[in-house]
């Protein structure tokens, strides 16, 4: 693959992404004694929290948990100010920990990796960039994110709109002034729900273009209690340990009795109390949330009725009402203030279902209705998930099979680490892993830490090649597809499942069976077996 007159860099290990997933995998296989290298299209490091710089960004989890676990005095020096930090604050904790661990001298920014192809006779892989670089390695690392891929809706007239089209996947640096302007913001899934608020704070007039409706609990986000953070940090490894056991590395102060057990008026309680408490927690007040059909309703009815009582208007009410699924289908969204925005005289909901969306003219958008007069589109249309990235790099294996004719039916891999025909090639947060179901931070350490020992083992038998065996291969996508069958997530349209993009639907992208029980498939599947899945030669 290589080209005439371009010259190629040899390392030990590629890490393709700076976010958290490549910054971590850089700090272990450096410490493995690994010579690796980080490619990263940005011209920053920080992934997702350096595109996703939209005005409202901040992470859902709370920022205690949202952090790497793999340094304690880093967890102890760290500071976070919020409950829920910031986009520019978790930003500013990335870059800190690349300076920290003096990971920057490995990186090199504005390098989009375009092609990575497996040669059968060396067992190394080649990587080129769009910039024109090539490099070469034993060991390839994809830390190219669940969620780094934006969609480009399909609007009419997109091209011919002649105000500005801002994105929140790739928001501009600078600041934006909406005074005075005229904004539509088209989607609303977590990044237009958390954009929505501030725009209307400042634009002359906010119309937000929804399709389908979302569930939203109040975020409360307040600034960090310094006592809540020093008794945190006094027992961080308990805390760490004790959310290593919820099914999704997180505590959100699960219940564990089922709802189906309790009165409905003791149901009805902890509602309120966990939507006065909060965040992501409503969802885990019973473990039975979204399997028991009654439980389900009942929190799906709270919802809507919380979401009747914000609302002045009843009819704006019933339109952002979601009706098409119950609650814990999709993503839940966590708000500050969004439901309340629809009650502001220059804020106009543009329900698509009733009125569908025409097109972008030069001006504006037009809708059966009519059409609107817009300085600026904000467009939080969302991401081909899971798959995305890695789809869009020329990725060939063995016998220059590519990933994407191997991915024709979905996405078969190992752990949703390693790919059958791909060997010394692996995935942080990949397809069949729990991903975006658990605190994603700690997903990446739990891959990364398991592909370093991995590679540490393979490198003390004097093994060069690491490769998923098929069978175990095929039974991990059987696994994956079984742990989802009937579940809620399953049923419901959306990125989860791939139906927000065209020919992905109803892929089993995420492993169900929560955290524990992945763990334990982690371990089972690690050095104590002697690699069980994997093929060392
Ligand atoms: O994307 P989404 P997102 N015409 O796919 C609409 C994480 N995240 O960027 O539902 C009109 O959820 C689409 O409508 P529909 C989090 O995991 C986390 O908001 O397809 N509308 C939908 O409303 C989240 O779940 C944080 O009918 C169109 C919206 O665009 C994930 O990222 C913050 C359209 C896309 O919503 C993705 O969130 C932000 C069209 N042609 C994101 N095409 C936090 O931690 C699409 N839509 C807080």
């Amino acid at each position: 693959m290589h080209e005439a007159g371009v010259s190629t860099s040899t390392h030990d290990a590629i890490v393709v992404g700076a976010g958290f997933a490549g910054l971590y995998a850089l700090h272990r296989l450096r410490n493995l004694g690994l010579a690796t290298i980080v490619l990263e299209r940005g011209d920053g490091i920080g992934g997702t929290w350096f595109w996703n710089r939209y005005p409202g960004a901040r992470c859902d989890v709370e920022s205690l948990q949202y952090s790497y676990s793999f340094s304690d005095d880093l967890q102890q020096e760290w500071n976070w100010s919020e409950r829920f930090a910031s986009q520019s604050e978790i930003l500013r904790y990335i870059n800190y920990v690349a300076d920290r661990f003096d990971l920057r001298r490995d990186i090199d920014l504005n390098t989009s990796v375009i092609r990575a192809h497996y040669d059968d006779a060396s067992g190394l892989w080649d990587v080129a960039s769009a910039e024109g670089h090539a490099y070469r390695a034993r060991y390839l690392v994809f830390a190219t994110g669940c969620l780094s891929v934006p969609i480009e809706p399909e609007i009419s007239g997109l091209d011919r709109f002649e105000g500005r089209i801002l994105r929140t996947s790739n928001w501009p640096k600078e600041d934006i002034n909406f005074t005075g302007k005229r904004v539509a913001v088209i989607g609303t899934g977590s990044s237009g729900i958390q954009c929505t608020p501030v725009i209307a704070e400042q634009a002359d007039h906010l119309f937000v273009l929804q399709r389908t409706p979302n569930y939203s609990v109040p975020g409360r986000n307040q600034p960090m209690d310094p006592n809540f953070e020093r008794d945190w940090k006094a027992n961080y490894p308990a805390h760490r340990a004790a959310a290593l056991a919820t099914r999704s590395n997180n505590l959100f102060d699960a219940g564990t009795v089922p709802g189906r057990q309790v009165s409905f008026e003791e149901r009805e309680r902890e509602f309120e109390r966990r939507w006065q408490t909060g965040g992501l927690g409503f969802v885990y007040a019973y473990p039975d949330m979204t399997s028991d059909p009654e439980v389900n309703k009942h929190a799906t009815d709270f919802v809507h009725r919380k979401i009747s009582e914000k609302i002045g208007n009843p009819e704006i009410a019933a339109k952002l009402i979601p009706t098409e699924y119950p609650i814990g289908g999709r993503r839940l969204c966590v708000d500050n203030g969004y439901y309340e925005t629809f009650n502001r005289d220059n804020v106009t909901l543009v329900d698509l279902r009733t009125d569908p969306l025409l097109g972008v003219t030069r001006n504006g958008f037009r809708t059966e209705r009519g059409e609107h007069a817009i300085d600026m589109l904000v467009l939080a249309t969302g991401f081909d998930a899971f798959t995305g990235a890695l789809s869009r790099i020329d990725v060939r294996g063995r016998n220059g099979l590519t990933l994407n004719e191997k991915w024709v039916d979905g996405p078969a891999n190992y752990l949703g680490i390693c790919i059958s025909g791909f060997p010394n090639m692996f995935m942080i947060t990949g397809p069949g892993s729990p991903s975006v179901l658990s605190n994603v931070v700690l997903a990446i350490e739990h891959h990364v830490n398991w592909i370093t020992d991995c590679v540490a083992h393979a490198r003390a038998r004097l093994a060069r090649v690491i490769e998923a065996k098929s069978d175990a291969e095929e039974e991990w996508v059987n696994k994956v597809a079984a742990l989802a069958q009937g579940t809620l997530i399953s049923k419901t349209k959306s990125w989860y499942t791939g139906a927000n993009v065209a020919g992905k639907t109803n892929r089993y992208f995420l492993y169900m069976g929560g955290i524990p029980a992945y763990v334990r498939e982690l371990r089972q599947a690690g050095p104590d077996n002697d690699y069980p899945g994997l093929t060392l030669t």
